[in-house]
């Protein structure tokens, strides 16, 4: 069976964050979600809509997820992939270069960001909108 991991917040889930956990879980048989927890985002200066436990629940609701862990620290990638014995680490390519160090342990995939969609965005023109409507 071959393991894939990833690592992230999402927040506010949209098409963005669909098109690579799809796209992760093609590449092998188990796709392992390394969710950030809010004390973790705090770290990452990313405030988010929805709590964890929230975010966790969203997530493994998502055919292509096959397991939800918390990423507390910037330092358990090695420590994850050892333990869960995961064979790809995929991440966007706006984090291009910064994962190679696991080259020692796993292949290292960097996939094309979904252009036009982030969850930053989404909450600026729901902020927009709320305006225009009153
Ligand atoms: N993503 C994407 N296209 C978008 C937005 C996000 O492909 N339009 C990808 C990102 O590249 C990332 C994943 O979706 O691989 C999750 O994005 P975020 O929730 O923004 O995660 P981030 O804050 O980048 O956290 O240790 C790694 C960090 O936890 C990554």
């Amino acid at each position: 069976m071959k393991k894939i991991i990833t690592y992230g917040t999402f927040d506010l889930i949209h098409s963005g964050h669909i098109h690579i956990l799809r796209r992760a879980k093609k590449m092998g048989d188990y796709l392992i979600v390394g969710l950030s927890t809010d004390e973790f985002n705090m770290k990452k200066d990313k405030e988010t809509y929805y709590s964890y436990d929230d975010r966790k629940l969203i997530m493994e609701a998502i055919r292509y997820v096959d397991m939800v862990i918390p990423e507390k620290t910037w330092d358990q990638k090695i420590t994850d992939i050892k333990e869960h014995e995961t064979d790809i680490f995929v991440m966007g390519d706006d984090w291009r270069g910064e994962f190679d160090f696991l080259n020692d342990y796993c292949d290292v995939v960097y996939l094309p960001r979904t252009r036009g969609i982030s969850s930053t965005h989404v909450k600026n023109n729901m902020i927009h909108l709320r305006d225009d409507l009153h």
